[in-house]
């Protein structure tokens, strides 16, 4: 479309391909992401429910160690500390038992006779107490199995050696913490008792029903965007392929969408193409003797397009016969209600197209125009270019014919600039001529002209046509035109053409 703003609209364009590209591309990084966290979130899961299970098997050693021993708690350590050893000796995960009478330890498996205070509160559910370390080895951690029954008690103590090793193996990639009431071990081995920190990613926190401790399983910074680096490259590459086609597809459909026919399809429908009236006027008394009617495109973005602007796009795609039968209503609806005041026939020129003339629907809408007015208050005039001739066809006489029966009049637009020959008025019983106005704009310039001038009017005058000059614009054009018996006279010099209103509102004053 040759209006403004192009570059404008080529930018937006633009921005719509782009985005139909790489929305596509973003919503599926986006489900791959969910996914990947879906997928992290379901191994931290499992890694953390298979460190329960092998740290319970290892509890379950401690716990049948403490279990046997207990009966013995009371009696004197000379006599029991063999059966401490004994249960050392025969667990892999039994590293030290004790044994405990009255809140108090009083039998080890490593010393025999031992005294230390001992403060059930420490246990997390009086079960369990994991420590940084005991005498023998300070920097060991060691986690503490407690079983009490009256005054008696048992202690069976797990090598933090074994606990360390399974986050390590189990967790691999993994961040694995085993936290134990207020203190919690790391894959390192070391004991800690600040906060347990949350893993950034994916995590996963199980509790042991039988023994209570608590795994907390996740993943570094990072590692989502890592992980999908790693499993996705082939479903990237989908995602590309699509953004790809969706753009293309995004980028065809707004060619076709802002494509003139389109864009004249909708202006049609949203009634966009109005008509103005240019007065033709008569060539003696130059009182308003009818008007031409001149099709303007009332554009939201563009204001007031010019019909050269776009009646080709609408002649190639088919569009202007809708588009005049549309004009046509517009007309019809603006002026009849002043067709009372019109005094004698008042002639209303329509441009006609030759496309428009291919079949009998030309008839119909000339029948529905005329049946807008009282009989006899108007003439409607067709103005046919003498650019493109209309090829004489069994179709096309019986169409003239009918136009003919109901009164409706031909002119031939821009005479002269055209070839028509004296047959082809005759065979299509044209009622006017309207001379060119590049001719009328020579008179008192080139005598030429005014020679072919002359002949124009001499010839109508002798085929007995009636005769309008088109582009009137001074006062010498109009008296020349006038003396030489040019019945109608058209131009700026009588009035530019004008919208319905205040062509009504100038008919009132003529
Ligand atoms: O008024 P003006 O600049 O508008 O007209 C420009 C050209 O557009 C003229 O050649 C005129 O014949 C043509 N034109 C104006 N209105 C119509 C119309 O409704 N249909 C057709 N086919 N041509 C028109
Ligand atoms: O349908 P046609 O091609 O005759 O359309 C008439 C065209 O001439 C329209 O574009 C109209 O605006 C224009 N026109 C009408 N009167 C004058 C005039 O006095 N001078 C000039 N230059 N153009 C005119
Ligand atoms: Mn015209």
């Amino acid at each position: 479309m040759p209006l403004n703003a192009k570059t404008h609209k080529r930018g937006k364009r633009m921005a719509v391909t782009v985005l139909s590209g790489v929305l596509p591309v973003l919503l599926g990084v986006v489900i791959l992401y969910m996914q990947a966290e879906r997928a992290l979130k379901q191994s931290t899961e499992l890694t953390a429910e298979e460190a329960i299970r092998q740290f319970e098997l290892m509890l379950d050693r401690n716990a049948q160690a403490a279990r046997e021993l207990l009966p013995l708690a009371g009696q004197n350590c000379k006599d029991v500390k063999l059966a401490l050893r004994e249960q050392v000796t025969r667990g892999p995960f039994v590293r030290a038992t004790n044994l405990v009478w009255d809140d108090s330890i009083y039998c080890s498996s490593l010393f025999g006779d031992y005294h230390e205070k001992l403060s059930a509160g420490d246990y997390s559910k009086g079960r369990l107490l994991l420590m940084k370390g005991n005498l023998v080895t300070p920097d060991t951690a060691i986690l503490v199995y407690r079983l009490g029954e009256g005054k008696q008690g048992a202690l069976s103590t797990l090598d933090g050696y074994h606990l360390s090793n399974v986050l390590r193996m189990i967790g691999r990639k993994t961040i694995l913490l085993l936290q134990v009431g207020p203190n919690w071990l790391s894959a390192d081995g070391k004991v800690h008792d600040v906060a347990l920190p949350v893993p950034p990613v994916a995590e996963s926190k199980l509790t042991s029903t039988r023994y209570g401790f608590t795994v907390a399983a996740g993943f570094p910074e990072g590692e989502t965007w890592r992980y999908m680096n790693s499993e996705y490259p082939p479903l990237f590459s989908l995602l590309i392929f699509f953004g790809v086609v969706s753009g293309a597809i995004g980028h065809v459909l707004q060619k076709r969408s802002s494509s003139p026919s389109h864009e004249m399809q909708r202006a049609l429908e949203a009634g966009e193409f109005v008509p103005y009236f240019q007065p033709v006027v008569h060539g003696d008394t130059k009182t308003w003797s009818g008007a031409e009617v001149l099709m303007r495109w009332n554009h939201p973005k563009e204001g007031l397009v010019r019909p050269d602007l776009f009646i080709p796009f609408a002649e190639h795609s088919g569009l202007i016969v809708p588009m005049t039968r549309s004009l046509m209503r517009h007309t019809a609806a603006l002026l009849a209600p002043a067709a009372a005041s019109f005094d004698g026939p008042f002639h209303i020129g329509i441009n006609i197209t030759a496309s428009h003339c291919k079949d009998l629907d030309l008839v119909e809408d000339c029948r529905e125009f005329l049946s807008a007015f009282a009989p006899g208050a108007i003439h409607l005039v067709l103005e046919l270019t003498e650019r493109e001739l209309i090829e004489p066809t069994a179709i096309t006489h019986q169409l003239f014919e009918q136009l003919r029966t109901l009164g409706v009049m031909i002119a031939i637009d821009d005479f002269g600039t055209g070839h028509s020959s004296l047959g082809y008025l005759r065979q299509f019983n044209v009622d006017f001529l309207k001379i060119d106005q590049s001719f009328v704009a020579m008179i008192g310039v080139d005598a030429l002209s005014r020679h072919i001038l002359d002949s124009i009017i001499e010839l109508s005058a002798k085929l007995d046509l009636g005769i309008v000059a088109e582009g009137v614009e001074t006062e010498e054009q109009s008296d020349y035109l006038a003396a030489h018996g040019v019945n109608f006279l058209q131009g700026y010099l009588f009035g530019r053409p004008m919208p319905g209103a205040e062509f009504i509102n100038a008919l009132r004053h003529h």
